[in-house]
Order: C-alpha cells, then structure tokens, then sequence
C-alpha cells in the first residue's frame, strides 16, 4: 500500500510539473492575452499550428487552455 501511495504522490508531482510549463508556452503564445490562442497565434508554434484543428475540439478556432493541455501531454 505504501508504494501505490508513493507512485500516486510522484504521479501528481509530475503533473503538476508538466501543467506549470504547458501554462507558461500558452501564455507565451497568447499574444494578445485574451486567454486562448487563436489560429494566428498558434503559427508561431509550427508543430502547434499543425495540430491546431485536432486539438480545437470545440471548433470555436482558438484553443482554450484546456484544449492546449492536450497537445503538451502528447
Ligand atoms: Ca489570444
Ligand atoms: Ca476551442
């Protein structure tokens, strides 16, 4: 039992860790702040940008910040 809770703790560790980088990439590439990142902005992150309708899920053509988690996690 001790080591599941270990490895639940390293687990959630991490992915705080990797959501703190994603938020600091989306908040470079919203440029105009307004909380997503539109088709335009995503240009300036050609792998983001080639994923771009793929990870608009909603297909509103910006990505919210939750959409962007995806394509870090990937
Ligand atoms: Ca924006
Ligand atoms: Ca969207």
């Amino acid at each position: 039992m001790m080591k599941n809770k270990f490895i639940t703790i390293a687990f959630f560790t991490m992915a705080a860790s990797a959501t703190a980088q994603a938020s600091e990439v989306f908040t470079a590439l919203d440029a105009d702040k307004d909380g997503a990142i539109s088709q335009s902005e995503a240009q300036a992150l050609t792998s983001l940008a080639a994923k771009f309708k793929d990870l608009d899920v909603d297909a509103n053509g910006s990505l919210s910040a939750e959409e962007f988690a995806n394509f870090k996690s990937e």
